[in-house]
């Protein structure tokens, strides 16, 4: 018998932040918790699991269902997955919460960094080549992120430090008795 697992699914837009926290609190849990941490960045998911997938709608929604499937299956053997994707539609982000409810535990985390501050940062240029129209169907400036209604924690990271919203998180998992 072994505890049961969990996902943290991370969403928000482009340069909230989402994969900077979820690997501190992949190095956080590492340290507290006895499970296994796997870490399914956007980045890393799109050059392994989804290549070849692309930014349309469609695309999108095969990406982060995708990440959903394998999240659950490391629920199901008792791990913790954390998962960072964009996820910007709420019915992606409802297939990952059902799925893995029926093996463990889930929590939502909005990383709600405002677009302004997003595009403000925008540490890899993609706002100024979106705005210019030279990648298209870009999260917040030319295609859609619906606000989840449902989260179980919103963290603006504009706001706080890397650190606190770490421990917001953990705090979570720990009132949950997940952790
Ligand atoms: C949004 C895009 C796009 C478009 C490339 N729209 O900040 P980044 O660079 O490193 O993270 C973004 C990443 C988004 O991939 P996800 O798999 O997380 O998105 S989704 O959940 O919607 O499937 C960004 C980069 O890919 N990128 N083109 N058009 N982000």
């Amino acid at each position: 018998l072994h505890e049961r697992g969990f996902t943290v699914l991370f969403t928000g837009l482009s340069g909230a932040g989402k994969s900077t926290l979820a690997s501190a609190l992949r190095d956080e849990l590492a340290r507290l918790d006895r499970r296994q941490v796997t870490l399914l960045d956007g980045d890393v998911v799109r050059r392994s699991l989804c290549a070849g997938l692309g930014f349309s709608p469609e695309d999108r929604s095969r990406n982060v269902r995708r990440i959903g499937w394998v999240a659950a299956e490391i629920t199901r053997h008792g791990g913790a997955a954390i998962c960072a994707p964009i996820a910007p539609y709420a019915a992606d982000r409802d297939d990952v919460r059902r799925r893995v409810r029926e093996v463990g535990e889930f929590a939502l985390v909005h990383v709600a960094t405002p677009l302004d501050e997003c595009e403000r940062r925008d540490r890899k240029g993609l706002y100024a080549r979106a705005r210019e129209g030279s990648l298209p169907e870009f999260t917040g400036v030319s295609a859609p992120y619906e606000e989840p209604e449902d989260a179980d924690l919103v963290l603006d990271t504009s706001r706080m430090s890397v650190s606190e919203a770490v421990a917001e998180v953990v705090a979570l998992l720990g009132a949950r008795g997940w952790v």
